[in-house]
């Protein structure tokens, strides 16, 4: 039987009710073949990063254990990605859901159509502050350890949301 191997799904959204984005990705993600949604992080209210003027994102990153090769769990994340009304448009931009996958057990992957990890993880506070919560000792390959990667960052001003405990 094929192995179970760990990977870590970076979250993102900034248009069409962003929490309800992040938290139907969640469940979708739940909802994934030959995989197991095994940590969500809280979610995060964070400011644009980039070139692009734009809305605030809410974050979060999924950590789940999959039977999928890699190219095959980012084909169904970019599925999950247009059954949540993505357009694909301007780089950077604005989006419905983002679902970027960071990490893939211990593997480094450059492909045409693949970066693992994600580039530019030891500079986003977007990334690094939710996967701090489901992974703080995680070694992101050839990077360097998640809580360290943070505590390096200049401060982010990232903060998680306070969920109400009525919903
Ligand atoms: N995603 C981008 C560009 N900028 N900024 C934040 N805060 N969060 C994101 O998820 C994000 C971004 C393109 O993927
Ligand atoms: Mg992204
Ligand atoms: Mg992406």
């Amino acid at each position: 039987m094929t192995a179970w191997l760990p990977a870590y799904i970076g979250i993102g959204s900034n248009l069409d009710d962003p929490q309800q984005q992040v938290r139907g990705a969640f469940q979708a993600l739940a909802s994934l073949p030959e995989s197991l949604l095994v940590a969500r992080s809280r979610l995060y209210r964070t400011r644009p990063f980039g070139p692009v003027q734009q809305g605030d994102f809410i974050n979060a990153v999924a950590g789940v254990l999959t039977q999928m090769a890699p190219e095959k769990l980012l084909d169904a994340l970019r599925n999950l990605e247009t059954a949540q009304g993505r357009r694909r448009a301007e780089r950077w931009g604005p989006r419905t859901l983002d679902l970027d996958l960071l990490v893939f057990a211990d593997r480094t992957i450059k492909t045409e159509s693949l970066e693992v990890p994600h580039p530019g993880i030891a500079q986003r506070g977007f990334v690094l502050a939710p996967l701090a919560d489901v992974a703080p000792d995680l070694l992101v390959p050839g990077v360097g350890r998640v809580a360290q990667l943070l505590h390096d960052l200049p401060d982010t001003g990232i903060e998680a949301i306070v969920e109400r405990s009525d919903e």
